[in-house]
């Protein structure tokens, strides 16, 4: 197998994450890399925050702080959240690093010396009451093509389309609400992407195999509409100053290092250990390595068109994406989620409700792949009660009590396996190997689908044998059942790690196990694990692996994070 070279999509840092940006490219991110890291796959996974454009300085304006202070202050935050939702990344970084900096210069001259990159004058909209310029995200107004009246200057949610910020109709900032705008010319610099795009199509066409069809028809949709040049400066101060004579005063625009940030990332990852690291290992002339993009499916036409057209415009060869996971959104209670209106749970409140597994598990079985999803703490409450509790919690505790009591808390002896044993391990062996395909494949539903009906079997094959029967006439035969209980609660750990990091731990734990000393998923067989725990191995009962949550929890979280409007 490949180098794997995972990034998610690099969260803004005045956002506060909301589950769906969890669900949307952070999770299935980190599942994916946990996954294959088990499949003994070299992996970097690199994520980060993404710290330029106006929303930083207009954070930072309303914060009272000066930007870079308020930008490490929200890097910090991202951080902790992340960790505490277990994200496994390589390098947590930052696109306003040095190394980034570095990075998009570098790719810049390379486009200016070949021509891409072209001088205009821009009409942009200056917010007189604001003293500012206003960047896209700060203008909003009707969408001309489909006048939805909440569009954005940069492109408009409702219909994608991208948009500059003089096509909105009647625009206004959204920093002050302020209409007293006006439109100023200004020069700035453009990628010359009309110029890139027959580099473009061709490589493209490779991808159409290999692509999901809802990213590669979002690229084509694009061509098909003809790619227009895209300005990638800036009139702001926070931001890299541009590279260019007569240019020192703006920065780049926030969508154009962005990207980069991947690679910049990267290089802060390679800085910590430049001995035994390269970024070029990576992202240069990498032809050993295979790239997965994460994101949302707002962020589809970047990842597929300007960023890959910014590379190949280069004439270098830098690695670009081989496979993309664009998600579709989370409601939340059927609206949006919204901080300002008390309205959704967000990531840093999550995990101090319920431990990580919980929502990374629901999470992933509920991840809006290919059309959107809801989340509502009914359906989560449901979720965590009935597999997290029912089927798995439920197996684990009733086999390490009944072995206990009945026997001892060690592995028993017992003696040869029968059919019905043959028969749970030729089923559950299908159920993993469809796992892995889905999990290959990232089609995560299916894949926890499989997952679940995994741990299911556990729960059929005790039900079938009835051991707590069984000991009264034949000890030895509820011993041998006993014995492959205990042994499929190892196995159910390993399986959940990528899904559940910390239950797949506490579960090998009461065998004294972990999964560092555990075995990975490469090769995994049923029948060479079935009988791993030699008799006589101790483990500790202790405490059921997930609590139930009650009904009355469900009313006081939804009154506490607020149901939709
Ligand atoms: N910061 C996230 C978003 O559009 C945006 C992704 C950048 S990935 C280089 O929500
Ligand atoms: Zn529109």
């Amino acid at each position: 197998m490949p180098k794997i070279l995972i990034t998610s999509a690099l969260p803004y840092i005045n956002g506060v994450p909301h589950l769906g940006h969890m669900v949307g490219c952070l999770l299935p991110s980190d599942v994916y890399a946990r996954f294959m890291r088990m499949q003994e796959n070299e992996v970097l996974y690199i994520v980060g925050t993404d710290e330029h454009g106006t929303t930083s300085e207009v954070g930072a304006l309303k914060a009272g702080m000066k930007v870079e202070d308020y930008c490490l202050m929200n890097h910090k935050r991202h951080y902790q959240t992340y960790k505490d939702f277990n994200l496994s990344f390589d390098y947590f970084g930052r696109t306003s690093s040095e190394q980034n900096k570095e990075l998009t210069y570098r790719i810049f001259e390379a486009l200016d010396k070949n021509g891409f990159i072209e001088e205009r004058v821009v009409k942009q909209i200056y917010s007189i009451d604001d003293q500012m310029f206003l960047a896209d995200r700060y203008i909003t107004g009707t969408c001309p093509y489909c006048g939805y009246d909440k569009a954005r200057g940069d492109q408009c949610e409702n219909c994608t389309k991208v948009l500059e910020p003089t096509d909105l109709i009647n625009p206004k900032s959204t920093i002050s609400g302020s209409t007293n705008l006006e439109v100023r010319e200004s020069k700035h610099l453009f990628l010359n992407l009309p110029k890139i795009e027959p580099t473009l199509r061709e490589w493209l066409k490779t991808k159409e195999a290999f692509w999901p069809e809802v990213a590669y028809s979002i690229a084509l949709k694009w061509l098909k509409e003809g790619l227009e040049p895209r300005c990638i400066t800036r009139d702001l101060k926070w931001g890299f100053p541009v590279n260019k004579k007569g240019y020192e005063d703006k920065v780049f625009y926030v969508w154009f290092d962005a990207p980069i940030g991947y690679i910049g990332i990267t290089k802060q990852w390679a800085d910590e250990d430049p001995q035994n690291r390269d970024w070029k290992d990576w992202w240069y002339d990498a032809k050993d390595v295979y790239y997965v993009e994460f994101m949302g499916k707002d962020n589809v036409p970047y990842h597929t068109i300007t960023f890959p057209a910014t590379l190949l415009g280069t004439g270098e060869p830098y690695k670009k994406v081989d496979f993309l996971k664009g998600a579709s959104y989370l409601t939340y209670e059927g609206g949006k989620f919204s901080k300002s209106e008390n309205r959704g749970i967000f990531a840093e409140d999550a995990v101090k409700e319920f431990p990580a597994d919980y929502w990374r598990y629901f999470l992933m079985s509920n991840m809006p792949e290919s059309s959107d999803t809801n989340f509502s703490f009914d359906l989560f409450a449901g979720t965590v009660n009935k597999d997290l509790n029912g089927v798995l919690g439920n197996f684990a505790q009733r086999v390490l009590k009944m072995t206990a009591s009945k026997i001892g808390s060690f592995v028993p002896q017992g003696s040869n396996m029968t059919d019905e044993e043959q028969t749970l391990i030729t089923t559950l062996q299908e159920h993993i190997n469809l796992y892995f395909k889905y999990m290959k494949e990232m089609e995560f539903r299916k894949a926890l689908a499989e997952l679940r009906s995994i741990w299911v079997e556990g729960n059929n094959y005790i039900a079938r044998t009835e051991p707590w029967v069984v000991i009264k006439e034949n000890e030895e035969r509820a011993a041998t059942i006993l014995r492959v209980c205990l042994n499929l609660i190892r196995i159910f750990a390993i399986l959940s790690a990528p899904v559940m990091p910390n239950t797949a731990e506490k579960m090998l734990g009461k065998f004294g196990l972990s999964l560092d000393t555990s075995r990975g998923l490469k090769d995994f067989n049923v029948q060479k694990e079935i009988d791993f725990l030699k008799p006589g191995t101790p483990f500790e009962v202790g405490d059921m692996l997930f609590e139930r949550i009650a009904p009355e929890r469900v009313i006081e979280l939804q009154e506490k994070y607020g149901r939709s409007k």
